[in-house]
């Protein structure tokens, strides 16, 4: 199994999180961010992430990606699903987006190992939010935009474990997204949430990205 991805991608690492869960080893590729041709020949579409399965299959839905892997031997996110916190993440995105997005080219990440790639990136990511120096400079705006949810957050979850109290896909919609919001330098995640958020970075073997 190969998954193609980006570092920054937060549908991405809830395959990589998946894997390490289950203890799977998975070949990653990162993609560079202007190597739209890469995608295209392996799904004739530029999208990210893609996990190609060892019959040569691609998959193209992260949460599908998810539940193949889970379903290889016993299955392991077998706990219950809360609407709330599927609720949470979908709205949780659109205001992460002017935090991650800005701070993503600052960390000299692989997916921006060339000019090329980084401007890129830059280019079409200003397109679609907006200058990336003023976003930085509406830091403390975003973050108090952000911190009902996390606050929220912190009272829906009921392990430092998993989210429900045992490992379900709601891990999935929430980890990836702390994972992508803890680079914010200044954001104080609520005490739960950085348990959660600690205890389980630990367990599945991952470093948090930088501060920025
Ligand atoms: N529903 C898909 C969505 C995939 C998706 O939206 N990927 C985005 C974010 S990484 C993408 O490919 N963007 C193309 C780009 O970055 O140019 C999934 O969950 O895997």
């Amino acid at each position: 199994m190969r998954l193609y991805m980006f570092e920054h991608c937060s549908l991405c690492f809830r395959v990589r999180m998946a894997a390490a869960l289950k203890r799977l080893h998975l070949q990653e590729t990162v993609v560079l961010d202007d190597d739209t041709d890469t995608m295209v020949g392996l799904v004739g579409k530029r999208v990210i992430p893609i996990l190609v399965k060892d019959d040569g299959h691609p998959m193209l839905e992260s949460m599908d990606m998810v539940k193949y892997i889970d379903s290889r031997g016993d299955p392991l996110l077998t706990g219950p699903q809360r609407s709330e916190i599927a609720a949470w993440a979908d709205r949780v995105v659109a205001k992460t987006a002017p935090l991650t997005m800005p701070r993503y080219p600052l960390l000299d990440l692989p997916e921006f190992a060339t000019i090329a790639a980084l401007d890129h990136y830059n280019l079409r990511k200003r397109k679609a939010f907006g200058d990336f120096v003023e976003l930085r400079a509406n830091t403390r705006r975003y973050i108090a935009e952000l911190m009902p949810d996390l606050e929220e957050l912190d009272r829906l979850i009921e392990s430092p474990f998993a989210v429900n109290g045992a490992p379900s896909l709601d891990d999935i919609r929430v980890l990836p997204l702390l994972r992508s919001v803890a680079i914010v330098k200044g954001l104080r995640l609520p005490r739960k949430v950085r348990d959660y958020f600690e205890s389980m970075m630990s367990r599945i073997g991952y470093q948090p990205l930088p501060v920025v």
